[in-house]
């Protein structure tokens, strides 16, 4: 099997997958119309959507990806339509075509709907998520991945919208957005998805992951993005367990993390201009 590459783009929220020469550009969590929700409350924030569209125009320009794959919750708003949406998503995607012919969605929780605002090229997938050339798994996060993601060696979420929170010794608090790399363990994800699935089985869950599915289940690298959209709050993932692990957050986390299949704690983060933090069990102590 060819060598596929996974690796943020310098100072960017943006990953770049390539495979034999292919590229493919990923960014997660644009959150379109979330400025809408912030006007409810009194606060006016100008559309964000020229914002985006020119980071991706200056990022598309550089690596050239084949295909753009937006990683779930395109949109703000949950479910419904509101209507202001009606005008900031087909803005977004009126422009991004431009950019990109090629572009394909990966449901978020925030993505009810979404057809009807995106032109008829925008390819969108189940919630589910998809995998690129049975070697990179992605998905956004809120949701078990489908069964032939547990094969790849590389899994990519979105959905959590990691920050790390310093403290300095004056008590000033400064939040920066972070990668997470994470490794996962193929059996306990089986263990997941099976159980997602009613399966009722006896023994190992990686041969009986084989046996349903034809899936070889494997132990992969996991990255979770950073959000695009840089307004957005983020969940701060360096936070005390007794202090900041709300409900809340759990509900961030979705399922996969969740379940423990991914080794969180040790996962490593790092910030956009590549800069190794540490382990996330060891970035506790900052935020104290
Ligand atoms: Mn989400």
């Amino acid at each position: 099997m060819s060598e596929t590459i996974v690796k943020p783009v310098a100072d960017q929220p943006a990953l770049l997958l390539e495979n034999q020469g292919e590229r493919v550009l990923v960014v997660a969590d644009l959150h379109l119309g979330w400025e809408v929700s912030l006007s409810h409350q009194g606060i006016h924030v100008p559309s964000q959507v020229p914002r985006l569209l020119e980071r991706l125009r200056n990022i598309v320009n550089n690596v050239h990806p084949r295909q753009l794959i937006l990683l779930g919750d395109v949109k703000h708003a949950v479910a419904k339509v509101e209507l202001e949406e009606w005008k900031y998503v087909p803005e977004f995607f009126e422009g991004l075509v431009e950019i990109i012919p090629d572009i394909q969605v990966v449901p978020g929780n925030h993505d009810g709907n979404l057809e009807p605002l995106t032109p008829p090229s925008v390819k969108i997938s189940t919630s589910e998520g998809i995998s690129l050339w049975n070697t990179v798994g992605l998905f956004h996060g809120h949701a078990w991945p489908s069964p032939p993601l547990l094969g790849c060696k590389n899994l990519v979420m979105g959905h959590l919208h990691p920050v790390v929170v310093f403290k300095d010794p004056l008590g000033f608090r400064i939040t920066r957005q972070a990668w997470v790399r994470a490794k996962s363990s193929g059996q306990k994800l089986a263990e997941g998805v099976l159980k997602h699935d009613s399966s009722k089985y006896e023994g190992d869950p990686v041969d009986e992951y084989a046996k349903k599915y034809g899936v070889k289940v494997v132990d992969a690298d996991c990255v979770i993005m950073p959000s695009f959209n840089d307004y957005l709050g983020g969940q701060p993932i360096n936070r005390a367990l007794t202090e900041g692990w709300t409900d809340l957050y759990k509900e961030y986390m979705g399922p996969v993390l969740r379940s423990g299949a991914v080794d969180f704690e040790n996962g490593e983060a790092y910030l956009f201009d590549g800069t190794f933090l540490g382990r996330v069990h060891d970035l506790r102590k900052l935020a104290q």
